[in-house]
């Protein structure tokens, strides 16, 4: 069978991890690339280790449809993940992502990635965990997410002299359910700045119970937590086509803004339908904590059984290109 060309802005397929998901340590992001993705995407960190919240504070479905978490943001620290990106092999796309706490921690982890040395190729702004105890989602205030895209722009600007190579910048959001929330945000990015956007982080503030117990499956935050898992798959598509078509609505360079859709993907038939709806790339989150990295392998050949039952060679032969019928009147 002649195979198809899926590669994309990110590599040789469309494939990275979400961040939080196989990526926390070293021997996670060795694991994560022995699946091949095209990109990698260490776990969101802050500029020293934390531990995060307290267990159980991940929870799966037992019919793999759905996970919760309230992780609280635990990682090793930004130098931690630097110097993974210096020590491994790994030849693909190479994306460090930044919780964004505060602007003048922000400053000193950038300071640290934008080093004469740049050893990744993206840089990812987390603007959505859900998890944070006492913290709002910052992408959530309108008003305040304006203000933190300009300081963050303008620190980046002044770090660039430090660095030879200039990293693409780009945002993870959380979704949102309102129609002109997609204009009102896109319009916010700067497109000589950010080169793409990351969506959907998970859902905020879902509940699961476990009836014998009586109990929630996860116990920080009065078990609150982000939901993830097929059962998020449409609001993920909604939040892509709904950016896709706002970057198209606002034209120029905001439609070279890419999009990683994220969110329930754990199918090629997923992935088709992300890239139908407008995204360049995918990023994996739930299905690779249940399945592990062979994932990508297996929903790698699905998408290419589905581009050749559908006469497509390569991505751009489908990207973005969702038919909507107009509703009789
Ligand atoms: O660590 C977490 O609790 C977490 C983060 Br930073 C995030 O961005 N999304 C998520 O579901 N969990």
């Amino acid at each position: 069978m002649e195979s198809c060309d899926i590669t994309t802005f990110i590599g040789r397929s469309p494939f990275i991890n979400a961040s939080g998901c196989l990526c926390a340590t070293r021997t996670m992001l060795a694991d994560l690339e022995t699946g091949e993705p095209a990109g990698i995407c260490s776990k969101s960190c802050t500029l020293i280790h934390r531990s995060g919240n307290p267990e159980p504070r991940y929870w799966e479905h037992p019919n793999g449809q759905l996970t919760i978490n309230s992780m609280g943001l635990p990682n090793l620290g930004v130098d931690y993940y630097l110097n993974y990106f210096v020590e491994t092999d790994f030849k693909g796309w190479k994306c460090i992502s930044l919780a964004v706490m505060s602007l003048s921690e922000t400053r000193d982890m950038l300071n640290r990635v934008l080093s004469n040395h740049l050893v990744v190729d993206a840089i990812e702004f987390n603007l959505s965990c859900p998890n944070l105890e006492g913290k709002e989602i910052v992408a959530y205030d309108k008003p305040a997410l304006g203000n933190l895209l300009r300081e963050l722009e303008q620190v980046c600007r002044e770090l660039e002299s430090n660095t030879s190579r200039w990293p693409k910048f780009g945002i993870k959001l959380p979704p949102y359910f309102q129609i002109a929330d997609y204009l009102d945000i896109a319009r916010m990015l700067n497109p000589d700045w950010i080169s793409f956007i990351h969506t959907v982080n998970s859902v905020p503030n879902a509940l699961v119970i476990d009836i014998a117990s009586e109990e929630t499956v996860i116990h920080p935050k009065q078990g609150f937590g982000g939901l993830g898992g097929e059962v998020i798959k449409a609001i993920a598509l909604a939040n892509v086509r709904g950016f896709w078509l706002a970057f198209r609505q606002l034209g120029g360079k905001w439609s070279d803004i890419q999009i990683i859709g994220c969110g329930g993907i754990s199918r090629g038939e997923d992935v088709f339908e992300m890239i139908l709806a407008g995204a360049s790339a995918v990023s994996i989150g739930s299905q690779l904590m249940i399945e592990g990295p062979g994932c990508i392998a297996r929903m790698t050949d699905e998408l290419i059984q589905i581009m050749h039952s559908k006469n497509y060679q390569k991505l751009s032969d489908f990207k973005g290109r969702l038919k909507v019928r107009p509703a009789l009147t």
